[in-house]
């Protein structure tokens, strides 16, 4: 392999012979992270780049940020992903429970589902990632945006203020002919007692976006994407639409896009810079 690198801090060969070195920088995937720099790989050459600009820590702080978040950033507080290899719930893959198709046919197994994903998200803690990103927001106030596909509320608890929950939120839930959330931490997981509506008798849903159905907020997600200069994608797999589609959105606008998680997501070459690694990592020091 061989290294060009325009920046005297850095020794390339001192790399060269650490195997997470090694592991970071692979012919798999083009662009890497490490040790708070930007590598390159072109798998023709076998040329690795160091990019010119290093991952500064703070280096989001001056900006306009626009940051999506998804189940990978509550992975490490104990949550499931839906399409990791937690993404099961008593045989059922979770994308299938949460459906409109799954409510229509079984009202009751959807409840018990989400009545589960509560316990699940009661029990659990933020972690360094939620946190980090409440204090870059403490910082950059309204220039910072908060969008999350998650439907708990770990964001919240890690201190974060400005939280858009595109795809609905657990603590809440609505009447199917009503429309209206409202608050609610219930479990229902008798057949025989789910939750009716009190003004007009229709069964009472989970407050959740699920397939098919209209995402939240996307008048004002559009807004601040115009507005920003950096978006931030955390802990997503880029498969569930119109979220996936954000970085292309920021791409026709020059906004400057970044990904932070373990592996590359479906849309990974439409980034602008990957930075491999769990959230609780790699987020702290991005920001
Ligand atoms: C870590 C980590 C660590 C692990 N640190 N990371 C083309 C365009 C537009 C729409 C469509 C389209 N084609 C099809 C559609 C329709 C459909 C869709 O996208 N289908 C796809 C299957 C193709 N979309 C819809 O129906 C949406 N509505 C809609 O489009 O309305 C019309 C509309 C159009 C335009 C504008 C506005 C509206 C609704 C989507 C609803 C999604 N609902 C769900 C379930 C409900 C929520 C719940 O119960 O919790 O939302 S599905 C599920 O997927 C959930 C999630 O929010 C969502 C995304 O999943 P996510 O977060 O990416 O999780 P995973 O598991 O996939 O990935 C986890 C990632 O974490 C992985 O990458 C790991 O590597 C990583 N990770 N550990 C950081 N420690
Ligand atoms: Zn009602």
């Amino acid at each position: 392999m061989h290294y060009w690198c325009p920046e005297g801090d850095l020794n390339p060969h001192d790399l060269l012979g650490s195997a997470d070195f090694k592991s970071a920088v692979s012919a798999d995937f083009t662009i890497r992270a490490f040790s708070h720099h930007i590598f390159q790989f072109h798998p023709a050459t076998a040329i690795i780049y160091l990019c010119t600009s290093p991952l500064l820590p703070g280096s989001l702080q001056a900006t306009v940020s626009f940051v999506l978040t998804g189940a990978g950033i509550s992975a490490e507080s104990g949550l499931a992903t839906f399409r990791g290899s937690g993404g099961l719930w008593n045989g059922h893959r979770v994308d299938q429970v949460a459906t409109p198709e799954a409510w229509e046919a079984d009202p009751a197994l959807v409840w018990r589902f989400y009545s589960m994903r509560r316990r699940d998200a009661m029990a659990a803690e933020p972690n360094a990632a939620h946190r980090a990103l409440a204090a870059i927001e403490h910082s950059l106030a309204d220039n910072f945006y908060l969008f999350t596909q998650n439907v708990d509320d770990l964001h919240e608890r890690g201190g974060s203020i400005r939280v858009h929950h595109m795809h609905g939120s657990l603590f809440h839930s609505r009447c199917v002919a009503c429309d209206l959330p409202f608050p609610d931490q219930g479990f229902y997981e008798d057949a025989d007692s789910l939750p009716r509506c009190a003004l007009c008798g229709s069964p009472v849903r989970p407050h959740i976006v699920w397939f098919g159905e209209i995402t939240l907020d996307m008048d004002e997600i559009y807004r601040q994407l115009d507005r920003a200069t950096v978006l931030l994608v955390v802990g997503t797999s880029g498969s569930v639409y119109p979220a996936a589609g954000l970085v292309n959105i920021a791409n026709r606008r020059g906004i400057r896009t970044l990904y932070v998680g373990p592996e590359e997501p479906l849309n990974a070459s439409a980034f602008d810079e990957i930075f491999l690694g769990p959230a609780t990592e790699v987020l702290p020091k991005v920001v």
